[in-house]
Order: C-alpha cells, then sequence, then structure tokens
C-alpha cells in the first residue's frame, strides 16, 4: 500500500511526512526535484535522473547530504516499501530551513524525500486522436534567469503557461523562448517530423533536458531514422507531417492541431506511433 514516505533515512506515514514552514523549498521554491515511472517494478531510467538531480543541484550551489549511489537506492526502497508494480516516484530535494531571507548559508538540513505511489495517466483517447495545443503567451524562462535545464521546485513559469492552456480548453501549450523559438510544453518536450526527418529544439533553445526526449533520440536513430536538433519556430511546426510531445508521464503523445492549424493528415501519424510502440517496449524491457 502507498503510504511510506521517505525523508531523509527514516520512512514516514503520508499524513506525518511534512516539511518546516521555514523551508526555502515552500519560501522560494529553492529546491530540485524529478518525476520518474515506476514498470513492472522497475524504476525506469533510474540513473539518468539521479544524474540530473544532481546537476540540477549543482547549478543552484544545493549540496545533497547523500552520494547519488545512496539516493539511486534510496529510490528502489521506496518503491519496494510501497509495493508499487506500476506506479510514479516523485523525488525532491529542498534547501533546507533558514531565515525568512534569502542567504543561503543561513539555511540547513536540506530535505530529501521520496514519494512512491501510482499514476493517473492521460486517457487512451488522447493517444488514438492526438492533442490539441496553443502556443501560450508567456515564454520560456530566459536561460540567463533561470536556466530551464534545470528542474528546480519553481515550476511557475510552467505553470502560467497551463493556464493559459486551461482556460482554452486544452491539456498543453506550446512555449516558445525568448528569441521567439519553439521551445517546449509546460511539461514536455516537442518534436517534429518534416520529409522524413525528426526534428527537436537543441538544450540551448531553453528547453528541460527531457530524459524520454534522449531515450526517443536514441530509438529514432537506432531505427535508421535522421535526428536533428535544430532551432525551429512556430511555422516549422504548423508545416510539420508529425508531431508529438515525449514526457514521463505521458511517454510519446501525438500532436494534430496547433493554433487551429491542422498538422499533416490530422491523426497521430505512423512514425510518432512506431515510437511509441517502441518506447513502450523499452520500458517493458524488451
Ligand atoms: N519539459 C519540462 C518543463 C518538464 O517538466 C519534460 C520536459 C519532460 O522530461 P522527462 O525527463 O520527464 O522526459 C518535463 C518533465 C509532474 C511531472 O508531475 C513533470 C514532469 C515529469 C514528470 C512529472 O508535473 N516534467
Amino acid at each position: 500500500m502507498p503510504g511510506k514516505v521517505y525523508m531523509n533515512g527514516d520512512f514516514v506515514a503520508k499524513e506525518q511526512a511534512a516539511v518546516s514552514v521555514y523551508d526555502h523549498g515552500l519560501l522560494y521554491g529553492d529546491g530540485v526535484f524529478e518525476g520518474i515511472r515506476v514498470y513492472g517494478g522497475n524504476v525506469f531510467l533510474l540513473q539518468e535522473h539521479v544524474t540530473r538531480l544532481y546537476e540540477s543541484a549543482l547549478a543552484i550551489r544545493l549540496e545533497i547530504p547523500i552520494a547519488p549511489e545512496a539516493m539511486a537506492r534510496a529510490v528502489e526502497e521506496t518503491v519496494a516499501a510501497n509495493g508499487i508494480e506500476d506506479g510514479y516516484v516523485r523525488l525532491v530535494v529542498t534547501r533546507g530551513s533558514g531565515t525568512l531571507g534569502l542567504d543561503i548559508r543561513r539555511t540547513s538540513d536540506p530535505q530529501v524525500i521520496i514519494i512512491a505511489d501510482t499514476i493517473s495517466l492521460y486517457p487512451a483517447e488522447y493517444y488514438e486522436q492526438g492533442l490539441e495545443l496553443i502556443t501560450a503567451s508567456t515564454i520560456r524562462n530566459h536561460p540567463s534567469a533561470l536556466n530551464p535545464r534545470i528542474k528546480s521546485l519553481n515550476y511557475l513559469n510552467n505553470i502560467l503557461a497551463k493556464i493559459e492552456a486551461t482556460d482554452q480548453g486544452k491539456i498543453e501549450a506550446l512555449m516558445l523562448n525568448h528569441k521567439g523559438e519553439v521551445s517546449e510544453c509546460t511539461g514536455d518536450n516537442i518534436f517534429i517530423l518534416k520529409r522524413g526527418v525528426l526534428k527537436t529544439p537543441p538544450p540551448d533553445a531553453g528547453i528541460l533536458e527531457g530524459i524520454t526526449r534522449d531515450a526517443v533520440i536514441r530509438l529514432a536513430a537506432q531505427e535508421g531514422m535522421t535526428v536533428e536538433q535544430v532551432p525551429l519556430v512556430r511555422h516549422d511546426v504548423y508545416i510539420a507531417d508529425e508531431c508529438f510531445l515525449t514526457g514521463t508521464a505521458a511517454e510519446v503523445i501525438p500532436v494534430v492541431k496547433v493554433d487551429g492549424r491542422v498538422i499533416g493528415d490530422g491523426v497521430p501519424g505512423p512514425i510518432t506511433r512506431r515510437l511509441l510502440e517502441l518506447f513502450q517496449q523499452l520500458t517493458r524491457g524488451d
């Protein structure tokens, strides 16, 4: 039964698992996190997620009090303790409690929290019919302000764009960067297919380098496809033959309309469906 939360080396009942109101994670969104899937009892791409967590922490000058190997073990133990076969892990490290001020030297006890629970998936119809996106007026964080490559606890940039999508009855929004180029969606990376070439914005376009994105790039390359990490503008998306999003929660999800423009034939394309199939084989360990 889910309900045992890992906190700094101990398991605490969900109802008792709490952090201080002085924690800079709460006061300032000062911390880092990962969202990880569990398939058939195996934590999927755990090493990649742990590496990204420590890289995010390094970038914000947060010293995680345990080593990466111990963190990976703690994730496995939390999944086992909660009896999760297919589910979701939320790994969070906060800066810890401090004063009501920004100085990180006046904080202590970073909180290492691991939650393992079940996951609510997108309805199957999204995969069969494809998604419709709108472009948010909120642009992605400027990389020199808060680099999107850092998976920080401050997700207001994404939340503001997501609100624009939900206000318009859509579940995802496309976000542009400060140069007006396509970056990513609020919680997913974007790919397009044009004349047989798969294209996705590069890391310096102001994106989170998704672990699902990396896996799909590898799978496509193994299939003999040409994959390019190149700057894209909205026009490239409008005239694409196929479009899809990748993410831990969504896996590979087709997009069939963007800002009212029908993409390709208006139905999930064959390459998108093939990559979803290959990705799902990977999650099953085939
Ligand atoms: N871009 C952004 C901004 C994200 O937050 C991705 C791309 C896809 O990355 P991965 O590594 O998952 O392929 C993300 C991932 C949640 C949640 O609960 C969010 C993500 C992943 C899992 C859970 O909000 N975002």
